[in-house]
């Protein structure tokens, strides 16, 4: 049995695909969708019981939450995008936790309301109240990226940078935002065109 990544790419299953394609791992892509209550279904339900996608099952190891099965796939596959070491690893778990809880709601808020609404379902008070949240996340970014030589961890593109990428990149739309970053956003352009995450974005 090969590994399962459950989830459309569409969606934060994305960033499970990316993970996979980076690492050359072999897996099986099952498209369930985000809407519909396809993650409710009974059989999801005992994989993810929130009810959730991404989830992915490695002959029988499952997990959810995507930054952990980023981290969870990187470690399996070890090499280069994988922590070295205990001291790489915190690091990486910490960028992780980080992008989900200092930006990740943010940057939705500029997705949603830059691009996914329909014109006139957009909030462009929640995209400017969304900037000015990530105003400090990003600055903290800027200057770790300008003290590690351009990458998160250990001067080489690792699963921290492709985990942090995956959520900044629902923030791109606030270009003014990203042009105070410099660093940021060639930083964010150089991961996002990487020729695993282009196949991702492919399969949308
Ligand atoms: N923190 C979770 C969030 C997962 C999540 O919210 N996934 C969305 C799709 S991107 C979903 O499954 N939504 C279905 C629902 O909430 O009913 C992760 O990063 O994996």
């Amino acid at each position: 049995m090969t590994l399962k990544i459950y989830g459309v790419a569409f969606s934060r299953a994305a960033r499970a695909l990316w993970a996979a394609e980076e690492l050359g791992l072999a897996y099986e892509h099952i498209k369930t969708p985000f809407s519909g209550g396809a993650p409710r279904s009974p059989e999801m339900l005992k994989l993810n019981p929130n009810g959730r996608i991404p989830v992915i099952d490695d002959d029988g190891v499952v997990v959810w939450e995507s930054m952990a099965i980023n981290l969870y796939l990187a470690k399996k596959a070890g090499g280069a995008l994988a922590p070295k070491n205990l001291v790489e690893d915190g690091q990486m778990t910490m960028w992780s936790v980080w992008a989900m809880t200092e930006c990740e709601k943010a940057a939705l808020q500029i997705l949603f309301n830059r691009v996914v609404y329909p014109e006139d379902k957009r909030d462009e008070k929640a995209v400017q109240d969304a900037m000015a949240t990530l105003r400090g996340p990003l600055g903290v970014l800027e200057n770790a990226l300008k003290a590690g030589g351009g990458q998160l961890v250990g001067g080489r593109f690792t699963i921290a940078d492709l985990n942090v990428a995956a959520v900044l990149s629902w923030s791109r739309p606030a270009r003014e935002l990203h042009a105070d970053f410099p660093g940021v956003t060639a930083w964010l352009k150089a991961c996002l065109d990487r020729p695993a995450q282009k196949k991702v974005q492919a399969m949308r």
